[in-house]
């Protein structure tokens, strides 16, 4: 039986709501406090919150364990008050001096033991809060000149910070978000195959998984219904983030389906036939408002891509899967495409 889809649970991050500033040009609104973020959330349908580890707690670095633990304590209350869950928490390894060259691939050993730090510091956080997972978007691990680092010690490096991170805490889940390139050229762990990979290397594999974002599968020129089958197969998808992209160029965070939504349906098909979300999973949805959006704040493209998902959902359980099956017995792709179009666009 399918659950309803009033049944899922959205979640976003309090960086999705922005005062669009890109690399050409500053904020185009004004800063909107994160506090007054969270009181959003569940008039917007969204019921996880997404964290950095400063966002949780701003300043981290300059902050002793006692200050971070009442902030994180203050930030789990307010969690409560407004009845949202922490998703997951991660190290923003890409913002301070010391991560300049990657953090757990720096080639400075300084370098190394801070990422090391902010990651004990992302984990005790996530207790805090009361968060199950941590995720490792590995922005700078990778490099803009080959020569310029070791792959092969970078790719042992990453596998001990896992074994480390699975020792540190015998209980948290590490959802790593896998994307092939920006900010580097070349970014280590390109894809779900590579995530999937270090899981299996890793002294917990029960605990390493996978968080799939549509943008960047694409941008690694893959398809993200077939990244997120291949986590689901592995029961391996911690959560994803659903956005799209309009071919290879900048990491877009478009509106889910803004660019294909026969690519959005296929990730929402796949999702419910593995019955994503039973278990308490979020949809997870990592996209950006356009710059040219009046007001303040801007939150129509979350809305709008919680609404699109849903609308997938019902595409997918009136698909007409027998005669799916009939198509492929038949060996009527022709006839299966056709069908799909017209089943998306509404023609009988
Ligand atoms: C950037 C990533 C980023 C992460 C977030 C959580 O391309 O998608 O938004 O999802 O920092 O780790
Ligand atoms: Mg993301």
């Amino acid at each position: 039986m399918n659950k309803p889809t009033s049944e899922y649970r959205f979640s976003f991050g309090p960086w999705n709501i922005s005062e669009g500033a890109d690399p050409f040009g500053p904020e185009v609104r004004p800063a909107f406090p994160h506090e007054e973020k969270y009181a959003l959330f569940r008039p917007l349908g969204f019921e996880g919150v997404q964290f950095h580890d400063d966002d949780v707690v701003p300043g981290i670095d300059d902050l002793s364990p006692d200050q971070i633990s009442t902030k994180a304590n203050e930030v789990k209350t307010m969690l409560q008050n407004q009845g949202l869950t922490p998703e997951f928490v991660a190290p923003r390894l890409w913002f301070a001096d010391q991560t300049v060259d990657g953090g757990y691939t720096s080639n400075s050993a300084t370098d190394r033991a801070y990422a090391w730090d902010r990651t004990e510091k992302t984990i005790d956080i996530a207790n805090a809060i009361g968060s199950k997972a941590i995720v490792l978007w590995l922005s700078r691990e990778g490099s803009y000149m080959r020569e310029a680092k070791n792959a092969k010690l970078a790719y042992e490096r990453i596998l001990a910070t896992i074994n480390s991170i699975l020792e540190y805490d015998k209980n948290i889940e590490i959802w790593i978000e896998p994307k092939p390139n920006e900010p580097t050229d070349q970014a280590y762990v390109p894809t779900i195959g590579h995530t999937l990979a270090l899981a299996y290397a890793s002294s917990d594999h029960t605990r390493v998984k996978g968080l799939i974002e549509s943008a960047h599968a694409l941008l690694a020129g893959l398809d993200p219904s077939d990244e997120m089958a291949f986590a689901l197969a592995h029961d391996k998808l911690g959560s994803v983030h659903l956005n799209d992209q309009n071919g290879l160029k900048y990491d877009q965070d478009k509106n889910f389906g803004g660019a294909n939504l026969r690519v959005g349906f296929n990730q929402v098909r796949v999702l419910e036939e593995a019955n994503y979300g039973s278990r308490g999973e979020f949809i997870g949805l990592d996209v950006k408002a356009v710059r040219t959006q009046r007001g303040c704040p801007v939150t129509a493209h979350l809305t709008n891509s919680r609404e699109i998902f849903l609308h997938l959902v019902e595409k997918s359980r009136t698909y007409d899967n027998s005669l799916v099956e009939q198509f492929r017995d038949a060996r009527d792709y022709e006839a299966l495409e056709l069908y799909t179009l017209k089943h998306l666009l509404g023609i009988k």
